[in-house]
């Protein structure tokens, strides 16, 4: 069995389905975490999926991802476009990252436009609501299946 795909959640993420569905949708983090698994057993594959508010302990499973995880899929929230702690430790990484975001930061205010995540992932998916988390998983099954 390949290692589990990391699932990793910035911060106030833990508030999906509660605020501003109009933007982010309706569907609970519970209900991302339950579409990620899934999505990822059609691949045969396992799912890690974390939640933080905070920066270290997201920086630390990114840590954890370098030998436990085959691909990261990471939705770093506002972190994406601040934190450059997360960037460096996302560069140590050697397993495909992909950055996924449930609304279309570049169709929002101008300072969502640029992450510094993106600087370190394979690549984006923004703009879907939870599909996007769904796109995410698919692409990192088929990253870590052409690399088996
Ligand atoms: O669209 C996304 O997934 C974002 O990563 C969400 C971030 C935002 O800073 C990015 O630009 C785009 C914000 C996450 C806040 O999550 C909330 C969830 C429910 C209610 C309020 C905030």
């Amino acid at each position: 069995m390949p290692k589990p795909i990391y699932v990793l959640n910035g911060p106030n993420l833990n508030l999906l389905g509660e605020r501003e569905p109009e933007i982010y949708g309706a569907d609970t983090l519970e209900d991302v975490r339950k579409r990620c698994k899934i999505r990822a057993a059609a691949a045969e594959l396992t799912i890690e999926f974390h939640q933080s508010n905070h920066e270290g302990e997201l920086i630390g499973w990114v840590q954890e991802a370098r030998t436990k995880a085959s691909a990261l899929v990471i939705n770093p929230a506002g972190y994406g476009h601040t934190s450059v702690a997360l960037l460096d430790a996302l560069k140590t990484l050697e397993i495909p990252i992909i950055e996924c975001h449930l609304s279309n930061p570049a169709a929002r205010e101008r300072f969502r436009r640029f992450t510094y995540v993106s600087l370190a992932a394979k690549g984006v998916v923004s703009g879907f609501g939870v599909m996007s988390y769904e796109l995410a998983i698919d692409a990192a099954a088929a990253l870590v299946r052409a690399s088996a």
